[in-house]
């Protein structure tokens, strides 16, 4: 996977959502998933079109949103059409299969209508992942198992880490790839993994999460996506923050498959 590009990648994705993130990476040089954590929708919005020429992926907590309206939905897919970037609720499903499937597909935000792509842990195990597979929405949706955390307070040992992974491979036409910190499958190349904790001018925040550079995590940790929140939300021009955070982790990764 390390040493391959995301073109000939894409041919080896079995999840549909999967497939179109390896095209969307190739043809708009970027691997950079914003994560949107703020709390009102005109400035959701707003960052949406101000980074969406430089993401493949935008990162949602809808649950966090203090005026969710449906309209908002309608806005945000507009955007993503237009600058060609994928939604993702990371909704870090946990729970039971039934619950999961109400969670995923009902309540005022019906998340399977609208996110391509969601998170999940692989905690209650395979009752989670059915739970989506069977669920109505989209046609094409995708999960991100969480193997491993950011945080500098997780409970995840090595054998959590290693049935994550091996949950995954036994659900590959729903599983896009994995929220890990490690190059934990390289045989699988048509699996993303995605890698949180990226920022540039921080080590950390008060509440035990962990920073690395973009460079680190595509070099080092086997990040195919970084995910960036505070280090571009906080910034003061959150477009050219996003470009600069594109362009280090394009650069890293073209270093990387040389
Ligand atoms: N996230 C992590 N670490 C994980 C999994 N997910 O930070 O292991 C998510 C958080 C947040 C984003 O829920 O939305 O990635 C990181 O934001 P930050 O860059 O502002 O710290």
């Amino acid at each position: 996977r390390l040493k391959l590009s995301f073109m000939e990648r894409a041919r080896f994705a079995k999840n549909k959502v999967a497939e179109r993130i390896f095209q969307i990476m190739a043809t708009k040089n970027t691997t950079l998933c914003v994560a949107a954590d703020l709390t009102k929708t005109t400035d959701i919005l707003n960052l949406a079109e101000e980074v969406g020429p430089h993401i493949c992926l935008f990162k949602t907590h809808i649950d966090i949103v203090e005026d969710f309206h449906p309209n908002f939905l309608k806005h945000l897919q507009d955007i993503a059409q237009t600058h060609n970037f994928i939604l993702f609720e990371d909704k870090k499903f946990a729970d039971i299969g039934k619950t999961v499937q109400l969670q995923y597909s009902e309540s005022i935000y019906k998340i399977s209508s609208w996110a391509s792509l969601v998170t999940a842990h692989s905690l209650t195990g395979k009752g989670v992942l059915d739970a989506i597979r069977e669920s109505e929405g989209l046609k094409e949706r995708g999960v991100f198992l969480l193997a491993e955390t950011s945080a500098a307070s997780s409970l995840i040992d090595g054998n959590y880490t290693q049935a994550t992974v091996k949950l995954a491979l036994q659900y590959t036409d729903l599983i896009s790839g994995i929220v890990c910190q490690s190059p934990l499958f390289v045989d699988q190349p048509g699996l993303i993994q995605l890698t949180p904790g990226v920022q540039l001018d921080s080590i950390g925040d008060t509440l035990s999460q962990q920073y690395n550079t973009p460079e680190h995590v595509v070099l080092e940790r086997g990040a195919d996506i970084a995910v960036v929140g505070r280090g571009i939300t906080k910034s003061a021009d959150p477009a050219l923050a996003a470009q600069k955070y594109k362009e280090l982790l394009w650069n890293a990764y073209k270093k990387r498959i040389v």
